[in-house]
């Protein structure tokens, strides 16, 4: 056998397979993993929403609409945990993805009132 009728025995095999494929049920290529939906939080008023309940993969993106700074840190305060740090101006964004499953502290550094948790699940 000759390269070319290898090269042509394969294309036929592949036309053969994207045939079968076409007629496959739905279901047997449909398969990427149900995405958690994303969560915005609005910094208003001097204020983070005292608990919010999250599935785990959740991309939170926290808004400051006040006109004062804020910053979103992750610990109890006064003690950050490292795990997220963000200055948080007037109008600005930050977004942290929770992946793992927990109850996770943060507060802004910058106002003692500013305490809040996420709980992932
Ligand atoms: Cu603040």
């Amino acid at each position: 056998m000759t390269a070319i009728h290898r090269a042509l025995g394969l294309a036929g095999a592949i036309a053969i397979t994207a045939a079968c494929g076409s007629t496959a049920a739905p279901a047997a290529t449909a398969s990427p993993a149900p995405k958690a939906a994303d969560v915005a939080i609005d910094v208003q008023a001097f204020k983070f929403p005292a608990n919010m309940d999250v599935p785990k993969g959740t991309k939170v993106t926290w808004t400051n609409k006040d006109t004062a700074a804020h910053t979103v840190t992750s610990g109890t305060r006064p003690n950050k945990d490292g795990k997220f740090d963000s200055p948080l101006p007037a109008a600005g964004t930050f977004s942290f993805t929770f992946a793992d499953a927990g109850t996770f502290a943060y507060y802004c550094s910058l106002h003692s009132s500013m305490n809040a948790t996420i709980t992932v699940k």
